[in-house]
């Protein structure tokens, strides 16, 4: 990605896990509301191989672990449960900063299957972020308990992404999460996540923020998504989008003037 060292926040925790014994071929987000079952997907997937780390500057304590599938070594990275990615808390930041910046190579969103409506939410957000989305609808003993059929393949054609039941207590459906992830990552599977649109005016904004975000990133993180969240004003992205531009390598830099706008000017939000 381009990153130069003496870095904190996101930066130290990714090259903390860049410098790990094991040379990760893939990088995968486990992202998810509180309670949902993240951390038994975690387990079962990762075994005994994990460890917890630090995210320098906040109280958040990741676990990250190791599996090896079809010859790939794969590192799974716990994120904090949150309802959603709108930087609200730590929590919400970590989680949001690991997606957006540090550039997982899939994430795969653990849902609670008893209560699909309200995970959604996160599922959506996450989509916006990345189309390399996986949906692991857990608890789905728990669903069945209560007699709540779920559509799969309806699911996954609404969303364009996989969507993989999973009873992760007992390791049900660990497998099928295994496969998904490793088309997704190395397979010709290409996922196509329904976008979400605006409303025109939003839209207008967006494309003329994202002309800028493009400019500035050169494809590196989802413009369109940066675009968006500037539009709310979240102020944390603006600090987040520097950090990220003060660590890309000098040959990654941005054309200057452009770069200097975002250092004056603090917002983009402002100058629309
Ligand atoms: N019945 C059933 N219980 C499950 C399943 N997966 C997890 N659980 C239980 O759900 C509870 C919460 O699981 P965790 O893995 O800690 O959930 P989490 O998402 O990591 O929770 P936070 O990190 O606190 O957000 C535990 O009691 C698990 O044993 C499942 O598929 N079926
Ligand atoms: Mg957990």
């Amino acid at each position: 990605m381009g990153l130069t060292a003496k870095s904190t926040g996101i930066y130290a925790f990714l090259e903390d896990l860049n410098q790990s014994s094991v040379k990760a071929d893939a990088i995968i987000a486990l992202a998810g509301n509180p309670n949902t079952g993240k951390s038994t997907v975690f387990n079962g997937l990762t075994g005994l191989n994990q460890h917890t780390g630090n995210w320098p500057g906040k109280t958040v304590v990741l676990a990250k672990g190791n599996y090896l599938y079809r010859h790939k070594n794969i590192t799974l990275v716990d994120l904090p449960g949150t309802y959603s990615l709108l930087a609200n808390s730590a929590d919400e930041q970590v989680a949001r900063d690991f997606i957006c910046f540090g550039d997982p190579d899939a994430t795969v969103v653990v849902a609670d299957a008893t209560c699909l409506e309200r995970n959604l939410n996160l599922v959506l957000q996450v989509m916006e972020i990345t189309p390399k989305t996986i949906l692991c609808l857990n608890l789905i003993d728990e669903a069945k308990r209560k007699k709540i059929e779920i559509d799969i393949a309806a699911l996954e054609n609404i969303l364009g992404i996989p969507v993989i039941p999973t009873a992760a207590r007992d390791k049900t459906g660990l497998k099928e999460l295994r496969e998904a992830i490793h088309q997704t990552v190395f397979g010709k599977r290409c996922n196509h996540p329904k976008p979400m649109v605006y409303s025109e005016n939003i839209e207008v904004a967006i494309e003329k923020i994202q002309a800028e975000v493009e400019n500035l990133f050169q494809g590196r993180i989802n413009s369109r998504w940066v675009a968006l969240r500037l539009l709310d004003g979240d102020t944390t992205i603006i600090q987040e989008m520097r950090n990220y531009l003060q660590r890309m390598e000098p040959k990654d830099q941005p054309v200057s003037e452009t770069y200097k706008e975002v250092e004056c000017c603090g917002s983009f939000g402002s100058r629309v």
